[in-house]
């Protein structure tokens, strides 16, 4: 037993005042009270948060960001990004994976992210012939998850290059697998994973493209107790087109026409989906995974976050490509991305949440916690403590009503504002600081230098 006690905290009521949290041996919050003295608890020293769960991330990609930014075709778009990636794709050997995952995943934890899911697809060897151990890259994946954060891993089915079964191309042969050598690979992380606490499996299928119907319908069929699903979907107009030209329907419309979409389906990008998509898939109770900064860096387009909000739609943020590891920055550009829209201020909001950053931040704590399976989202009893210590020396803090703090943070602030994250009962970041992070640094730096300069 553990207690912790908090001047100010974020509840799903609201802000609270002196909260002591009672947390079980396994970081679980046991009981909340407020207005309460802390009783021998352990103080800590600013407002408290939800931690914030980041449902989509390629944490190898980190090592492309910032480096797409030089014009190479005066219609440079994300299809000729992609070949860059895949140039760095097929480089990586495991213990470089595992190293550029590891100061990702440091970087999340000092964005604000206190849990990150990996939609990871690579699983070969350059050939595209499996490792000695099958599951050898996604191994990598779970070691570098030992910085303290908790983890949803989703090995991913990917197949095909394009819609309607076409071949994939020899530069994607590390993501290939069929249905049986995939669900092998899922049966191995089971294994592999065993009882480690924070970290959970789920299924996951690249795209449309990627994948067949019949595929999808025999993974589900042989893991039926998953609780989460994610796949990518309509994040580019040609995906849309292509879907059309193939089956005669957006790929929203063809996912809705044929699987029940429920709360365990999370839905990537989605961000060319019209009016009657979206309140289906609000309907539904399936979350969507929003991207802002990726989809901005990538132009993908703007995701109609109003009108599915408004039809009551759930979502979580990710920072998929990396090219901002900042839980802040993914809803700045959520609500900007709406307000340059519409040629309006505060769009995202509610009758009961009208500040926009607390409304943005507690929805998207909330449905990314479900989306990634992980019982996180909301300081409340049951769930993981998972915190984030906002620092009340900040200067922009100073003075600043409560119903300001997080839009101070979220569309005035940095990560210097964040003074301490918690996982599961566990202090892992103190002013920045983690434990291993020399060693995490040096090592990545290192290998920055042998695939940049080699
Ligand atoms: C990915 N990225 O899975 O990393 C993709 C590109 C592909 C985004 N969709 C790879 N943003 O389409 O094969
Ligand atoms: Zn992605």
């Amino acid at each position: 037993m553990q207690a912790l006690y908090a001047e100010q905290a974020l509840l799903p009521s609201g802000w609270a005042r002196n909260v002591r949290l009672t947390l079980d041996c396994n970081g679980i919050i046991q009981r909340i009270d407020c207005n309460t003295i802390p009783h021998g608890a352990r103080r800590l020293p600013g407002p408290v948060i939800p931690g914030m769960a980041n449902v989509h991330s390629h944490a190898f990609q980190r090592l492309l960001a910032g480096l797409t930014e030089v014009a190479d075709y005066p219609d440079d778009s994300f299809w000729t990004w992609r070949e860059a990636l895949y140039r760095l794709a097929n480089r990586l050997t495991p213990e470089q994976l595992e190293t550029i995952t590891r100061y990702a995943y440091l970087e999340m934890l000092r964005g604000g992210y206190t849990s990150v899911a990996e939609f990871h697809y690579l699983h070969h060897q350059p050939n595209g012939h499996a490792y000695a151990n099958p599951s050898e890259l996604a191994e990598c994946i779970l070691a570098a998850a030992d910085v303290g954060i908790g983890l949803t891993l989703l090995p991913v089915l990917y197949t095909y290059a394009d819609f309607g079964g076409q071949m994939p191309a020899p530069t994607q042969r590390r993501f290939i697998n069929d249905v049986a050598s995939y669900l092998a690979l899922y049966d191995a992380l089971k294994r592999a994973i065993g009882k480690r606490s924070l970290v959970v499996l789920g299924p996951a299928f690249h795209s449309l493209r990627a994948v067949a119907q019949t595929q999808i319908d025999s993974v589900l069929k042989a893991l039926p107790q998953t609780e989460i699903i994610h796949m990518h979907i309509a994040e580019q107009r040609r995906e849309v087109d292509g879907c059309r030209a193939w089956s005669g329907q957006r790929p929203v419309e063809w996912l809705l026409g044929r699987f029940a979409l429920d709360a365990r389906w999370c839905l990537i990008h989605a961000t060319h989906v019209n009016t009657v998509e979206c309140a289906e898939l609000a309907r539904q109770q399936a979350t969507v995974g929003l991207c802002p900064t990726t989809e901005a860096n990538l132009g993908d387009g703007v995701f109609p976050a109003e009108t599915f909000l408004q039809a009551g739609g759930r979502f979580g943020i990710g920072s998929d490509s990396q090219v901002s590891i900042s839980a802040a920055a993914e809803l700045r550009w959520l609500e900007y991305g709406q307000r340059l829209r519409a040629e309006r201020r505060n769009r995202l909001w509610s009758p009961t949440q009208r500040s926009v950053g607390e409304y943005l931040y507690t929805h998207a704590a909330d449905g990314g916690g479900r989306a990634i399976g992980q019982p996180v989202g909301a300081i409340a009893s049951g769930r993981r403590a998972d915190l984030i210590v906002l620092d009340s020396e900040y200067p922009l803090l100073a003075g600043c009503p409560t119903e300001h703090l997080l839009n101070r943070w979220l569309f005035a602030g940095g990560k210097q504002l964040i003074r301490e994250v918690w996982v599961a009962g566990a202090c892992v970041l103190s002013h920045g600081h983690h434990p291993g992070e020399h060693e995490i640094t040096a090592a990545f730096r290192r290998v920055a230098r042998q695939i940049l300069n080699g």
